[in-house]
């Protein structure tokens, strides 16, 4: 785990699970919490800068949204774009301690939950956090960005 990251953890609970938590489905099942509870941390560039948004598992994200928020074109970042902007792989990738400080835009159905589990830097490893944390660690913006979602 990078530094960064381990020390950001620190007084939460990170959960190994072998069988892997690669994607939001496989987390849930994993962890035995639904697919909403999950934070998918995908990577997009927005204008040509790489951004972080945290969508709820059981969302899609709908670029035009993100595109408002943090610039046009947007298009998802590929493996390698995402691991040099944040130094971890795609299936790992965390809500916050990147290696580049990121604009981190957080779908706000994350919020409705009283604990959510995001990716702890490893394709096999979550921890648990209230939203709230979530929303002050990353230093993310809440938004509206879920595909069919509310209109803004
Ligand atoms: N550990 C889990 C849940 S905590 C996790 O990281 N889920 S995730 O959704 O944030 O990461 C998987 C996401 O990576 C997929 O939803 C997909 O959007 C993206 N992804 C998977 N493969 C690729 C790829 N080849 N190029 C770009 N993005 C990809």
């Amino acid at each position: 785990m990078a530094a960064g990251l381990a020390q950001l953890l620190e007084g939460f609970e990170v959960k190994r699970f072998p069988e892997g938590t690669r994607t939001a489905e496989d987390a849930a099942r994993a962890i035995g919490c639904s697919l909403g509870q999950i934070v998918k941390s995908l990577v997009f560039l927005a204008a040509g800068r790489p951004v972080v948004a945290l969508i709820s598992g059981a969302n899609r994200l709908d670029p035009e949204r993100l595109g408002r928020l943090a610039g046009r074109p947007v298009a998802k970042a590929d493996a390698e774009t995402t691991r040099r902007a944040t130094g971890f792989a795609i299936g790992g990738v965390p809500p916050f301690g990147h290696l580049e400080p990121l604009a981190i835009y957080i779908d706000r159905d994350l919020l409705g939950y009283g604990v959510v589990w995001a990716a702890a830097g490893r394709p096999d490893s979550v921890f648990a956090i209230a939203p709230d944390r979530l929303l002050e660690i990353s230093g993310g913006e809440a938004a509206d960005l879920k595909l069919d979602g509310p209109v803004a």
